[in-house]
């Protein structure tokens, strides 16, 4: 069997027993999409408005929910809606970093709720194995995913070498409900131990730091194409924010999605079936 990155999408949602991640696959497939768009504004109607135009182009939409100053639950409601209307699934991109009773509370409770409506959430694996034991214990029963964030894309993060493998190898130990990684690159067999079988494993790669136009902002977020990301590092789902939701007008906003959305198909074909 081929490693997990050179099977198709649906070949994979096939075989993973995680709700969230055989739906993310399958949506994938459907759509042909893997893009990821971030949606990082503080206004509900704007939230709403770009989910509205970019929902027909992605599988995944990934949200900041506690950006948004109007927030209220009607929001989640209209979430859902587009979630239906456009079949896209939804990340809340909370990066949970507290210890396990905590962040079940985080995750469940609050004025989001985040478990309630949220396909799959994420978390550092900075404070042990019990974060994701807390998470689970609240995402298990609802069919959620967890993704650990195994590497960042921003200049000079710690996210490297042993803590890299560790976070792998945390997640190996929970397979039901860490259905992958935030990473740069693929993760398969790091940190294994000699003799460990871990061939057959497949995490999935969601990675940020994507942009066509430009190389970096200000703060240390560095862009790579969609084509370095999912042919050249073998990532599964590319996330785009500002490439995308700041181009301005309604029009070239879908322009993007959809520019996006081409880029990262026609390096997933590239990679499951190369030209020789
Ligand atoms: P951008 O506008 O495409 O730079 O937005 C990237 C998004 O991905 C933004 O919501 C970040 O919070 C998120 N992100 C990231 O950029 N890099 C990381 O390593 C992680 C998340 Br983890």
């Amino acid at each position: 069997m081929p490693s997990a990155h050179l099977q198709t999408y649906a070949q994979r949602a096939e075989k993973h027993a995680n709700p969230a991640a055989k739906a993310l696959l399958e949506t994938i497939e459907r759509k042909s999409s893997n893009l990821c768009v971030s949606v990082d504004v503080t206004k509900k109607a704007d939230f709403l408005r770009i989910i509205d135009i970019v929902g027909p182009y992605v599988c995944l939409v990934k949200t900041h929910v506690d950006i948004i100053e109007d927030f209220d639950s009607s929001l989640i409601d209209r979430l859902k809606e587009l979630s239906a209307k456009h079949d896209f699934l939804i990340f809340e991109d909370r990066k949970f970093a507290d210890i396990g009773n905590t962040v079940a509370l985080q995750y469940s409770s609050g004025v989001h709720k985040i478990a309630s409506w949220s396909h799959i959430t994420n978390a550092h694996p900075v404070p042990g194995p019990g974060i994701v034991t807390g998470l689970a214990s609240v995402g298990t029963p609802l069919g959620r995913g967890l993704l650990l964030l195994a590497e960042m894309s921003t200049k000079g993060n710690l996210a490297t070498g042993t803590y890299t493998a560790d976070a792998v190898r945390m997640a190996r130990a929970h397979r039901d409900f860490v259905i992958g990684f935030i990473a740069m690159h693929r993760m398969d067999g790091i940190g294994a131990q000699a003799g460990e079988a871990v061939e057959d494993e497949d995490f999935l790669i969601l990675t940020p730091g994507v942009g066509l136009d430009v190389k970096g902002d200000s703060m240390g977020q560095q862009y790579r194409t969609p084509r370095e990301v999912v042919l050249e590092s073998g990532c599964d789902v590319i996330i785009v924010g500002r490439g995308i939701y700041g181009k301005g007008s309604d029009a070239e906003v879908r322009e993007q999605a959809e520019r996006y959305r081409r880029e990262g198909w026609v390096a997933y074909e590239g990679r499951v079936s190369p030209r020789s």
